[in-house]
């Protein structure tokens, strides 16, 4: 029986030992979602924003086929220059880690691993979701269905409108996956403080927040919980703006025959060299206040349980 070995900093085990406040961050945001250098500034100003706030992070990402919990700024540096790193999300694990691949994890895959390591929050920039023509591509992310089945909340600021954002909520409402917007009435779009669609439930406070991951717990639920923060004000893009690039960006895509996992990668990267990294700039922005958000959470977490 091959048994499943996971790495863990000493920072995190740590952590994890003492029942400290730990916040996981995915890699794929790192391999495949910013371009070198940006993203290991990103990566490492992310978890000093963590720190800052009072939790420990565990960045996760698979090196040469084994799970890491918690990088080392070397670690870190490899991931974000290395060009031949893949994509996986938790169906994909397996088999990346038998072929000794190196692999930034999606939200599905992080969300698995840090349910497996007994981390209970996770932030992020953007989840995947329902792609727009889904009925006649069927493509929609698995994310949404490791959503409804493992219970880490994640903490994002919405989606894209690279997708079809009410049939992401219709699909994670029929998942069972609260969505809970941070201090606003909207489900925020990312780059957008308003999708235009209304979330189900406001919440203004971390404290609130984990009081509701408790008792989601408590009830046996079984889903994660989304948390949707959106980018501060002075960071937000206009929709006339970003939402004429994303189109742009969509169309492309389609004309090239785009397809599978490489769609979510193509549409990033097309809109940061559209925008001319004015939607890159908005994407570090908002992943470091969702890193807030997400560390004062664990906090407020773990003063309750
Ligand atoms: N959306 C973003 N930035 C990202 C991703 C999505 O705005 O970096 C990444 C995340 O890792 C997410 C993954 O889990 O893409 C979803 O890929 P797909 O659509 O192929 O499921
Ligand atoms: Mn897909």
């Amino acid at each position: 029986m091959t048994s499943l070995t996971m790495h863990f900093s000493d920072e995190v085990r740590n952590a994890l030992d003492k029942g400290a406040p730990v916040v996981a961050l995915e890699s794929t945001i790192i391999t495949h979602g910013m371009p070198f250098p940006q993203n290991l500034e990103m990566a490492r100003k992310v978890e000093d924003v963590i720190r800052a706030n009072g939790a420990v992070p565990a960045t996760i990402a698979v090196l040469k086929g084994e799970i890491h919990v918690g990088l080392g700024d070397a670690q870190l540096e490899q991931l974000a220059q290395t060009t031949d790193a893949v994509k996986t999300s938790s169906r994909d694990l397996a088999a990346d880690m038998v072929q000794g691949l190196t692999a930034g994890t999606t939200v599905s895959a992080t969300m698995r691993i840090a349910a497996l390591a007994g981390i209970e929050i996770f932030a992020t920039g953007g989840v995947g979701g329902v792609h727009r023509g889904a009925e006649d591509s069927f493509d929609i992310s698995a994310d949404l269905n490791e959503l409804g089945m493992t219970n880490t909340t994640v903490v994002c600021a919405g989606v894209k409108s690279i997708l079809d954002i009410p049939k992401t909520l219709e699909y994670l409402e029929t998942q069972r996956v609260p969505i809970i917007a941070h201090g606003s009435d909207d489900f925020p779009a990312f780059f957008t403080r308003s999708s235009g669609c209304k979330a189900d439930h406001r919440l203004n406070s971390a404290e609130e927040i984990a009081k509701a991951m408790a008792l989601h717990h408590a009830l046996g639920s079984g889903t994660g919980i989304l948390i949707a923060n959106p980018i501060p004000e002075e960071d937000a893009l206009t929709p006339e703006f970003i939402n004429g690039t994303i189109e742009a960006a969509v169309k492309e895509a389609a004309d090239q025959g785009v397809g599978g996992k490489d769609v979510t990668p193509f549409l990033l990267a097309r809109i940061n060299e559209l925008s001319e990294g004015r939607s890159l700039k908005a994407n570090i922005a908002l992943v470091l206040n969702n890193a807030k958000l997400a560390a004062r959470m664990a906090v407020a977490y773990k003063a309750l349980v």
